[in-house]
């Protein structure tokens, strides 16, 4: 009886997480376009998205680093004003270039942030910046978007954007889980718990404080597990 107990929760657990996490991961769809006018997708010339950005002017777009390095800005399209990535409204722009923060190498050493210029600039409300560091003070809450996996081993990803309010985490819980964590170029989001982060091809979107841009996707250990949050690029650090 105990070894059968013991069985049906390894079964448990095994399949917990699958079902545990429907979107971003843990987050539902965003359906009005005027709640998040200012995001993006990265998409490859035949329309693969592989990221997410906001734009920030109307010809400027902050995106993660990684999400451009070693690509050619013009083979980079940018699409605006677009809910749902199999439709065609909104509208795109290749890149016309792309300034990376200097010194940038990997994700985890942080500097994970670049500015894009359009060739096209978009007619779309900007995303205000973080005004102070006072928004990274710990359990601030914030809402990141993006088209990525909807869990860790997904790779059938919704063509709807999705999004999802997750609490900051205190520094000293994130060095915790990450030997790599740089506070001054990075900050953590997650629950205890896991359940809902940001996941593969979500890098490069928002992160969002009150209305203003804190953070970007940037990496972490697999997507919504426990006691190990997502890192995002400390915005504030890199932009004023
Ligand atoms: C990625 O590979 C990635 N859970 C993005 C975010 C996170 C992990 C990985 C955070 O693009």
């Amino acid at each position: 009886m105990r070894l059968l107990a013991a069985v049906l929760a390894l079964i448990v657990i095994a399949v917990t997480p699958a079902h545990a996490a429907p979107r971003i991961v843990g987050g539902v769809v965003v359906d009005d376009a005027d709640e998040a006018p200012w995001m993006v997708a990265l998409t490859t010339s035949s329309g693969y998205q592989f990221c997410g950005g906001a734009l920030v002017g109307p010809g400027l777009v902050a995106t993660a680093a990684h999400c451009v390095y070693g690509r050619k800005p013009s083979s980079i399209t940018v699409v605006g004003g677009r809910l749902d990535l199999l439709t065609d409204g909104g509208s795109t722009s290749v890149v016309k270039h792309y300034q990376i923060a200097e010194g940038y190498s990997t994700p985890s050493r942080g500097k994970d942030i670049a500015l894009l210029t359009l060739v096209q600039p978009m007619p779309y409300q900007v995303l205000p910046l973080a005004a102070t560091s006072a928004v990274y003070a710990a359990r601030n809450v914030g809402v990141v978007y993006g088209w990525g996996r909807q869990a860790e081993g997904d790779t059938n990803k919704s063509p709807l954007l999705h999004k999802a309010s997750i609490p900051i985490m205190a520094d000293a819980q994130c060095s915790g889980a990450y030997a790599r964590y740089d506070a001054t170029a990075m900050f953590c989001a997650g629950y205890p718990e896991g359940g809902v982060d940001a996941c593969i091809d979500d890098s490069g979107g928002p992160f969002v404080v009150d209305g203003r841009l804190a953070g970007i996707v940037s990496w972490g250990i697999g997507c919504a597990r426990p006691n190990t949050p997502g890192v995002y690029t400390r915005v504030r650090t890199y932009l004023s």
